[in-house]
């Protein structure tokens, strides 16, 4: 095992990961930005040093400050969280070239599984259903055209270098469809650097379920079940849960097995997540990978009894998986709501400043990721998720009852968070019978 890491990220992810770190006996480095100084996670860690200013592109996402930090600290390997540069295929060869360990995927299988008409190529490959659309990203608007043509309208264009639902277009119509497939590829040039699209026919009341994958060095790939996230709100999920209460065993197995074919054919190592579409009829699809830890990864350690971050920890260096498939048994009911300083009721505008007051709930069943407390400053510079409040019980109806106790404990104040907007959810009769969709939230509020 390792006896020293750098933390490449902030927040509540990097205090997980020092959590993780010291249970294992590693010793951690946090990096900050000027605007995180006064972050107290900070001092859990053993060391600490400064990257830069509160710009993410001069702190967080500066490779070579991190790098230098990572040098100076002499650390053997560098853990990089969630967003940042978690999947930045460069970063994770840079790390490689410096002899640090990238705590992550290989840069090849990042970057293969980033493009997400390769990944879609290899989906199918695994005899993994993807949605009808073009194998290739397309040359031409008419190519466009005659291929929504061909697989009927409403259809979708997504950019290659995309993914989480950035760059992506829906059209209903021909006419709609060659307007957007300029501004799609306008889009994916300007914010990734590559114009790709390509084109799917679009799923209408789609729901999103994801399957949590662990995977060794020696190719050893295990699955912890999956996920439920059709509850977001301009492609930010806000409630996640586990299981999914809109399938069967019998989906649920057929939906696993497919994860594990996509994974082994990327030969994939770390903890990654295979996301998939499923339409009306439970039919589901391939979706992309996601090569990273999630934010939402606690509501599969609840139900699993596993701490996905110490594997990642293990697997990185070098330690193969003793989970065995048949021993990893799902247990009860985990759900996950996003505490993000926002005013839900005022378009979710982020709400930064000072917390005055924080009073967290606890109890049976309860367990709260968050770096922030009374005192603590929410900084307009980054994300505005502050928290995750997730519960465990043995049935939903439990769980959600537990989580709205939670949540009414749970004060916040001055600035506004997504509490309520929560708890308007938990009690919404659709919600209640695991019957939603990834447009609930923008059709019902
Ligand atoms: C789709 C889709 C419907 N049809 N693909 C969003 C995340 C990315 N991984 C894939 N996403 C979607 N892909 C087809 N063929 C619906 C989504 C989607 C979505 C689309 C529009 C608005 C909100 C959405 C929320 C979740 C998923």
């Amino acid at each position: 095992m390792f006896s020293k890491i750098l933390v490449a990220n902030r927040g509540e992810i990097a205090l997980r990961v020092i959590r993780a770190c010291r249970e294992l006996g590693i010793q951690t480095v946090a990096v900050y930005s000027v605007a995180d100084r006064d972050a107290s996670y900070i001092s859990l860690a053993d060391e600490s040093v400064c990257i830069g200013p509160a710009e993410a592109a001069e702190s967080y996402l500066n490779i070579p400050r991190i790098i230098s930090a990572a040098e100076i600290t002499n650390v053997e390997a560098i853990y990089p969280g969630y967003g940042f540069l978690a999947e930045n295929s460069h970063f994770a060869e840079v790390c490689r070239d410096c002899k640090i360990e990238f705590i992550g995927p290989s840069p090849e299988a990042m970057r293969l599984l980033g493009d997400k008409v390769e990944a879609r190529k290899l989906a199918i490959k695994a005899k993994v259903p993807v949605v009808p659309g073009s194998e290739d990203a397309l040359e031409t608007e008419d190519a466009a055209a005659s291929y929504a043509a061909e697989i009927g309208y409403p259809v979708i264009l997504k950019a290659a270098a995309g993914g989480g639902g950035r760059g992506m277009r829906i059209a209903h119509n021909e006419m709609s469809l060659r307007v957007a497939f300029h501004s799609a590829q306008n889009e994916a040039r300007s914010a990734f650097g590559n114009a790709d699209v390509f084109i799917e026919k679009y799923l209408e009341m789609a729901r999103h379920v994801e399957v949590q994958i662990l995977a060794d060095k020696a190719g050893n790939v295990v699955h912890l079940w999956e996920r439920d996230c059709s509850l977001q709100r301009r492609h930010q999920k806000l409630i996640e849960e586990s299981p999914s209460p809109s399938i069967d065993d019998k989906v649920r197995e057929e939906l696993t097995k497919a994860a594990i074919r996509v994974i082994k054919a990327a030969k994939y190592v770390n903890a990654g997540t295979v996301e998939f579409l499923l339409d009306k009829n439970n039919k589901f699809y391939f979706g992309e990978v996601n090569t990273r830890i999630q934010v939402e990864h606690p509501v599969t350690e609840m139900v699993t009894g596993t701490d996905l971050v110490q594997w990642q920890l293990r697997i990185a260096s070098g330690e193969q998986l003793k989970l065995r498939q048949k021993d990893i048994k799902r247990q009860g009911v985990a759900i996950e709501c996003r505490i993000n300083a926002e005013d839900p009721y005022n378009n979710f505008s982020p709400s930064p400043g000072p917390i005055k007051e924080f009073i967290a709930p606890g109890g049976l069943g309860v367990r709260l990721d968050t770096h922030a407390h009374a005192g603590y400053v929410i900084s307009p510079y980054y994300d505005s998720m502050i928290g995750k409040l997730i519960v465990h019980k043995p049935t939903r109806v439990e769980a959600i009852a537990c989580m709205k106790r939670a949540l009414q404990e749970f004060k916040i104040g001055p600035v506004k968070s997504t509490i309520p907007i929560c708890l308007e959810i938990l009690s919404h009769p659709q919600y209640v019978k695991g019957n939603v969709d990834t447009g609930f939230i923008e059709r019902t509020w």
